[in-house]
Parts: structure tokens; C-alpha cells; sequence
């Protein structure tokens, strides 16, 4: 049969290192995400192994474990070949952990302080009195533990709290109660991952039939082996007999010079924490993304919210407004001011905003308040921005997913009324063309205006009885008539011609500001939705990676 203790796999401590190091980047990189109760193993193991690494490795701790009565103290004394552990009739005896430590007390002091072993409960088996009897067994520091099925509460609690603590366990029970469910249910069980750290101890065999032990041996192996302990040595004893604790000394003795007990407890203790933790990041990371898709839905739906459609045609007939305005007939020029601009009632100037102002923007439009359904639209956008990158994921990933999608939603409003008030819309510089033709009109109204004057200068002369100068002519007509209604035909020919120009150019000045405005907006889904989501995602891969590496057990 194999024996897990004698195994031939060694642990590494470097690759152990790593892969405590492995959890606590898991922990880490999960911190906010999973449910802290799910996590209380895995950080126990972090600060439990980094305090048992930090103290001495050339000791091994190892415990006598059992039900009250299966002769633990008696193993105890007997391995110490001294009373130190009281034996008693009265059931159960053993309150708190006694301690035997092989070899000289002050190296394994801040382990027993570490392991809680009263000082008062813990002795020295120094070889000088027995010459090299002991000294194979140099650095064993032997515990004698309460019954870890007591009706003392207070024996349980300490049991537990021991057997999460030392490198072996001994577990001790005897041909009454070897069978017993609890034993096996509620501890042995628990150690199959550590059973390269496990060795059980059948005891009190010399009150057994010699006959019936090959029976009790075979029953209590197939009991083992349920428990998924297959391969652990299992020993039998008589305490009351140094012959017949032999093997057990040997075991004992091997553990001790192999000081691999340690190292294999914990590596056992990862094991287990990584049993536990890989439901959490079953699933494939490829799975959760953002989607283009969802990114465009949600686009769309705060563009809508944040008015982009409104701001966009508002541009678009700002530029009409400010374009007549400064290519029209300057004589209706003034009339057209007083109309207000399309842009400035939504106070937007339609120009990127100076530097300092951009940074104290605070709701600064006036852009119409979304509709309920736009705003609902945005609640859907979002959900479905983060149903789509957590589908797969195990639980509770989606949750925090949809957690980390919505985390930021209120601030949206501001956020987008932010940015579609620091948006260029590309209104802030005139146009060439309109200057040309601004200056065009003026030329053709001082036109105008000159003929107007000279034919005024005329009929003013002819009042006062003075002969007026021979006007010229062009043709037949006078120049200052010429003068006049030319300037004046030309002014309303050009406004008319450019009229067409202006609206082909406001449509695509507003365009031009639907898409600047779409981009901004994008981005603010971005920055408030998207990444927060995809921090979720990667925090999820990370932790993936770093269950696998904490798996690898070389
Ligand atoms: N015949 C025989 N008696 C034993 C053996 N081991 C222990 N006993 C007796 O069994 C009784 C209980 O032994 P303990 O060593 O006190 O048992 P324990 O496991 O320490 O019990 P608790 O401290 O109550 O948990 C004592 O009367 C011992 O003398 C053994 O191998 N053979
Ligand atoms: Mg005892």
C-alpha cells in the first residue's frame, strides 16, 4: 500500500512562496468584489503560513488528535518517556494542549508562544539524560491535545483552533470507538488534502484479541479510504507498551529529519483554499467584454438624454443666424441682431470654451431636460452594457458587474451637460467667405449710399436756384442713379445668392457638431460606464491567473 508520508514528492518552500503568494494576489485583486465570508480561508492561510514560514522550520509540530479516552496523553507521555500529561480515568482529562519539545526549549519558544501552548504546559525532553536515545528525534515538538469530540465546548474550540495550526496530526483512536461517524465526519474528512501530513493510530491494541486486529485494521482502512484518507499510514499502538509504539517513534523520527511537514501542511492548506475559490472564477475571461454593440446602444441613448439632437440642430441654426448676420444687407443687419441666437438661449456659445473656464463648468447648459423615457433609456443602456460583459461569469461576478455599470450613473447628468457645454462645436471662428461677403455688402451699401448722397447734393442746389454740375451718365441713366439703385440691387442680389450657400453650410456646420458632440458624448460612457466594467472584467481575469498559479503545485 502506499504511504502518503513517505511520498517521494518534495515541497519546494520558493514554490510554496509563490503560490501563497498567488492567493494573496487573488485576495487582492478581489477585494470588494466577492463576499468577504467566502474569502476567510484563503486570508486565514495567507497570514497563518506567512507566521509559521517566519518561525523556525527545523521544528515539526505535531499533534495527538482523538475522542476522549483513545489514549492520546498516554501516547504523549509515552513517546516523552516521562509523566507529563496527566492520565486520567475521569473522562475527559486533557483541558488544554500540552507541549513536549525535542532538543533545546529556546528555539521552539516563539513557535509554542505562536501555537498558544501555555508555558506552564510545556516541557523539554533534553537527550542528556538518555544519552542519543532521543536525538533522532531533535526539533519534534509533540502536542497533547483535548478530545476534539468533547461535551466541553471550550476543548472543541481549542481543538479546532490547534489542528489548523500544526504541521502533522496524529490522529488517535482505539477498537471502541475507531468507527466512530463524528471522527470521520466532522475531522478526519476534512484532512483529505492533507493526507501526506496524516497519520492515524489505531491504540489500546493490547486490549484486542490478537486475532480480531488484522479485522479491526482492515475495517478501519476501509473507513479511511471512504474518507478519502487512502494511502495514510495507519499504525497500531499500545501505549502501554515501548515495544509497541515502535513504528510510531519511527514515523515520528522520519517526519522530523525529512522537515517537509511544514512545507506540506500548507501546501495542503492552498490546495484546499483553491478547491474553494475555483467556482468563483470558473468561467473563460474571453466571455465578459464590452461589446461595440452595447457601447453603441448606450452612445446613443446619452446622446439623446443629454440633448446632442437639440444641441446639434440649435448649431446649425446658429450658423444660419450668425452667417445672415454678418453677410446680409447691412441695412437690415441691426434688425436681425435683436433676434437671439439659437446657441446662446441654450447658453452655448457654439466655441470651444477657454482653458480656465472649461474647469469650473458646473450644469452650465440649458439644453431641455431629458424626457423620462430618454432617461430610461439610459438606465436600459447601461444594464445592458453590463448583462452583456457578465453573462458567464460565475456568481457573484455579474452582480458586481451590474454594480460597478451603475456605480457611477448618477453622476451622468452632470457629466454629460459638462461635456456637451465644453464641446467646439466649431462655431467660434468666422468664416473667410463671410468676411468677404460682409465686405462686399458694405462696398455695394456705401455704393448706394455715395449716388444717394450725390442726387441729394443735387436737388439740394436746384432749391437753392444754384445750377447743378452735369452729372455723367452711363447710357442713358445718370451715374448717381446708376450709383443708388445698382448698390442697392447688388445688396439684395448677393443676399439672395448667398442664401442657398449658407443653408448647405449650416447643415453641415450641424453635422460637423452632431458628430463632435456624439464623440464627447461616447466618451462620457466611456469614462463613467465602460471602464468601471471593464476594471470588474479585469480584475476577474487577474484573479483567474492567479487561482491558476496558486493551483500549480510545481
Ligand atoms: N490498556 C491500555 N490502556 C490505555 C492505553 N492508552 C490509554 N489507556 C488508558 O485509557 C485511559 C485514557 O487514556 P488517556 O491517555 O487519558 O486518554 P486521552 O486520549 O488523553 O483522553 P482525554 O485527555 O480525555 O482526551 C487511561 O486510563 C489510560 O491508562 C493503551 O494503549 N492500552
Ligand atoms: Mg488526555
Amino acid at each position: 500500500m502506499r504511504d502518503a508520508l513517505r511520498g517521494e514528492h518534495r515541497i519546494d518552500a520558493d514554490t510554496l512562496l509563490t503560490r501563497l503568494n498567488a492567493v494573496r494576489r487573488f485576495l487582492d485583486t478581489t477585494d470588494g468584489y466577492l463576499p468577504d465570508e467566502r474569502l476567510v480561508t484563503a486570508h486565514t492561510l495567507v497570514e497563518r503560513a506567512g507566521s509559521r514560514l517566519a518561525l523556525s522550520r527545523d521544528h515539526t509540530v505535531v499533534a495527538l488528535a482523538g475522542s476522549t479516552g483513545s489514549g492520546k496523553s498516554s501516547l504523549f507521555n509515552a513517546l516523552a518517556r516521562l509523566d507529563l500529561s496527566p492520565v486520567g480515568v475521569r473522562r475527559p482529562t486533557t483541558g488544554v494542549a500540552h507541549a513536549c519539545v525535542w532538543g533545546p526549549l529556546a528555539g521552539a519558544t516563539k513557535l509554542l508562544d505562536w501555537i498558544g501552548v501555555l508555558p506552564r504546559h510545556r516541557f523539554v525532553r533534553e537527550s542528556a539524560l538518555d544519552a542519543d536515545d532521543e536525538s533522532a528525534l531533535h526539533g519534534l515538538i509533540l502536542l497533547d491535545l483535548p478530545d476534539f469530540d468533547s461535551v466541553q465546548r471550550s476543548h472543541r474550540l481549542e481543538v479546532d483552533r490547534l489542528l489548523g495550526l500544526v504541521d502533522l496530526v496524529v490522529w488517535v483512536v482505539d477498537p471502541q470507538k475507531y468507527a466512530d461517524r463524528v471522527v470521520h465526519e466532522s475531522y478526519l474528512r476534512q484532512f483529505r488534502r492533507h493526507r501526506d501530513v496524516t497519520v492515524v493510530v489505531l491504540n489500546q491494541v493490547d486490549r484486542l484479541p490478537p486475532a480480531e486486529l488484522p479485522r479491526v485494521l482492515a475495517d478501519l482502512r476501509r473507513l479511511l479510504d471512504t474518507d478519502g484518507l487512502d494511502g495514510v499510514p495507519l499504525l497500531a499502538t499500545a501505549a502501554v507498551d515501548q515495544a509497541a509504539i515502535g513504528e510510531l517513534r519511527a514515523t515520528l523520527e522520519r517526519t522530523v529529519a525529512g522537515r517537509q511537514a511544514a512545507l506540506r501542511r500548507l501546501s495542503g492548506d492552498v490546495d484546499t483554499v483553491v478547491a474553494g475559490l475555483t467556482e468563483l472564477v470558473a468561467a473563460e475571461p474571453g466571455a465578459g467584454e464590452v461589446d461595440r454593440e452595447s457601447r453603441r446602444t448606450l452612445a446613443a441613448a446619452l446622446g439623446d438624454v443629454a440633448g446632442v439632437p437639440a444641441v446639434a440642430g440649435a448649431t446649425e441654426e446658429a450658423y444660419r443666424h450668425r452667417a445672415a448676420g454678418a453677410t446680409g444687407w447691412p441695412v437690415v443687419r441691426g434688425w436681425r441682431r435683436l433676434r437671439p441666437d439659437p446657441l446662446r438661449r441654450l447658453h452655448l456659445t457654439g466655441a470651444a470654451p477657454a482653458e480656465e473656464e472649461s474647469e469650473s463648468l458646473v450644469a452650465a447648459t440649458s439644453v431641455p431636460d431629458p424626457t423620462a423615457t430618454q432617461r430610461s433609456a439610459v438606465g436600459l443602456a447601461v444594464r445592458a452594457v453590463a448583462e452583456r460583459a457578465g453573462t458567464g461569469l460565475p456568481a457573484p461576478w455579474p452582480a458586481a458587474v451590474t454594480a460597478a455599470a451603475r456605480s457611477r450613473q448618477a453622476d451622468l447628468p452632470d457629466a454629460l451637460d459638462r461635456t456637451v457645454a465644453g464641446t467646439d462645436l466649431g462655431l467660434g471662428r468666422q468664416p473667410v467667405w463671410w468676411r468677404l461677403v460682409g465686405g462686399l455688402q458694405w462696398l455695394v451699401t456705401l455704393t448706394a449710399l455715395a449716388g444717394l448722397l450725390w442726387l441729394v447734393a443735387g436737388y439740394a442746389l436746384r432749391a437753392l436756384g444754384l445750377p447743378p454740375p452735369d452729372n455723367p451718365t452711363v447710357g442713358v441713366v445718370p451715374l448717381p442713379t446708376l450709383l443708388l439703385l445698382g448698390g442697392l440691387l447688388a445688396g439684395v442680389l448677393v443676399a439672395v445668392l448667398v442664401k442657398p450657400v449658407i443653408r448647405w453650410a449650416a447643415g453641415r456646420a450641424g453635422r460637423r457638431a452632431r458628430k463632435r458632440l456624439d464623440a464627447a458624448v461616447a466618451g462620457v460612457g466611456e469614462e463613467y460606464v465602460v471602464t468601471p466594467v471593464q476594471e470588474v472584467l479585469s480584475c476577474y481575469a487577474q484573479a483567474r491567473t492567479a487561482l491558476a498559479e496558486a493551483a500549480a503545485r510545481n
